[in-house]
């Protein structure tokens, strides 16, 4: 069957999945070519059997808030492919949660864990929960009601969850220690644990890291330093904070970030003091990135997105499809030249034709947020070995990582006018692998 005959196949049977057919479109769209040179894949039927998950699991999560009213949310996990190893992937808690968006993620998941050079396959899960506003013992009872449904299907050479949004250490620490207390074993079945609990020095820092280095390899193709360069951010969680951190390392100038509420803008650059305010509001006092305005008097877009103010890069950290046609083509007309994407699909596909069409470095999410998962796997490898990396250890790795990626994308995007297309690279190098693997185990 021919990839556009999927699609449409997919299209007729999951009708209300928007954003899973997003994604398997955007693949697909790219990879019939390699595709169509391995006749041996049509007859084994492997792009259907790539695109639909290997099984799902959907289950109530029935809990008691601090009023003492039983609460019920929806849980899931959706297994999508473990032909080249172990399911891997984070869990979702937000409001927005449902089995489209999870398949999405699952789906970019097996590319992405394939592209990391690891042994990974794709999973995705999450819940329809929201912790905004939620006491830690609320979280907590929440994180147990819904291990204590998941923990059967997942383990250490299984399923390997880790976090994302509306799940970072905190959530991961009470989702482990249900785990642990279920399954009465200590191998480590969760990434982005705690450092004194089998965690890896470098996890909370890995995506944020992973995508600046992503981004410099992307820039050293055209000769140009990060020094200097002015970036918008989206978002000011996890993988915002890191990714700003890191560009204020290397003297690049951070003006804008964001939260589901507004963007703060600070012209001059935000500082390292006011990064520390925002890491804090937002992971301890769990508050709202417009405090951050009120704090230091800067300029609040209430409701708005970053992409209408004037810079060289833009790094969407937030949400999938969070930049559209016209925030793309406002960022083009004001002159920015790179987007590398540390949130999951944020670029509508108008965002990313326009990216594309226009030849500006444009790194899609799978290849440039993959630092995270990377260094998920470094974790997985430690917790086998019982043994500790240092920082210097897991940073270097996840460098190398990042360098590989790139040269995969590379290989596999660049056209003949020299412009590489980093959606084709990764979508192909993440295929090739996946696609090869599924064919030496047979039909499953
Ligand atoms: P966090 O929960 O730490 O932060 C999410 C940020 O995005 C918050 O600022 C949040 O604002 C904002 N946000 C979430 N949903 C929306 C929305 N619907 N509209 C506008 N803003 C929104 O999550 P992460 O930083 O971990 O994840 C951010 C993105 O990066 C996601 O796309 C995730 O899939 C991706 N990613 C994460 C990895 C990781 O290791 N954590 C690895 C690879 C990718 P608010 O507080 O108002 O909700
Ligand atoms: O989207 C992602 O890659 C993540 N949320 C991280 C997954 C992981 O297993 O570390």
């Amino acid at each position: 069957m021919k990839a556009t005959e999927v699609l449409n196949d997919l299209k007729r049977r999951f009708p209300n999945e928007p954003e899973y057919l997003q994604a398997v479109e955007e693949v697909l769209s790219t990879i019939e070519d390699a595709y169509n040179e391995h006749p041996e894949f049509d007859r084994y039927n492997l792009i259907e059997r790539l695109c639909i998950p290997d099984r799902i699991f959907s289950f109530r999560v029935s809990w008691v808030d601090d009023k003492g009213k039983v609460q019920n949310n929806m849980g899931y996990r959706i297994q999508h492919n473990n032909a080249i190893g172990p399911y891997k992937g984070g869990i979702r808690f937000h409001s927005s949660v449902n089995q489209s968006i999870l398949k999405f993620l699952a789906f970019e998941q097996t590319f992405k864990n394939s592209l990391t050079t690891l042994a990974m396959g794709g999973g995705k899960g999450g819940s329809d929960f929201s912790p905004k506003g939620k006491s830690d013992m609320e979280i907590m009872r929440f994180c147990q009601a819904f291990i204590a449904e998941l923990w059967r299907h997942i383990g250490p050479d299984t399923d390997v969850p880790a976090g994302d949004i509306g799940v970072g250490g905190r959530e991961v620490g009470f989702m482990y220690g249900m785990y642990k207390k279920m399954a009465r074993e200590n191998t480590g079945t969760f990434t982005g644990k705690g450092i004194e609990f089998g965690g890896s020095l470098v996890r909370p820092e890995a995506t944020g890291y992973g995508n600046v280095y992503f981004l410099l390899n992307m820039l050293a193709t055209r000769n140009i330093d990060i020094k200097g360069k002015t970036v918008a951010i989206s978002g000011s969680g996890n993988v915002a904070t890191y990714t700003a951190k890191k560009l204020l390392s290397l003297g690049a100038k951070v003006v804008t970030m964001s939260d589901s509420n507004g963007t703060i803008y600070v012209p001059e650059g935000i500082s390292e003091e006011q990064l520390d305010y925002i890491f804090k509001l937002k992971n301890i006092y769990r508050g709202r990135i417009k405090e951050f305005a009120d704090e230091y008097g800067c300029e609040y877009f209430d409701g708005g997105r970053p992409w209408s103010v004037k810079c060289d890069i833009a790094m969407p950290s937030a949400t999938q499809n969070e930049l559209d046609g016209d925030d793309a083509k406002m960022l083009l007309a004001n002159g920015c030249f790179a987007v590398s994407e540390g949130a999951n699909m944020p670029s509508t596909r108008e965002a990313v034709h326009e990216f594309i069409n226009s030849k500006i470095l444009y790194a899609p999410g799978k290849a440039a947020n993959a630092g995270g998962v990377s260094v998920s796997g470094l974790e997985m490898a430690q917790n086998s070995q019982k043994l500790v990396w240092t920082a210097e250890e897991v940073d270097s790795k996840l460098k190398r990582i990042m360098s590989d990626i790139h040269t995969q994308c590379v290989k596999y995007g660049k056209n003949e006018d020299g412009y590489t297309n980093y959606v084709k690279g990764a979508n192909v190098a993440g295929f090739m692998k996946v696609a090869k693997a599924m064919m030496g185990q047979g039909i499953l």
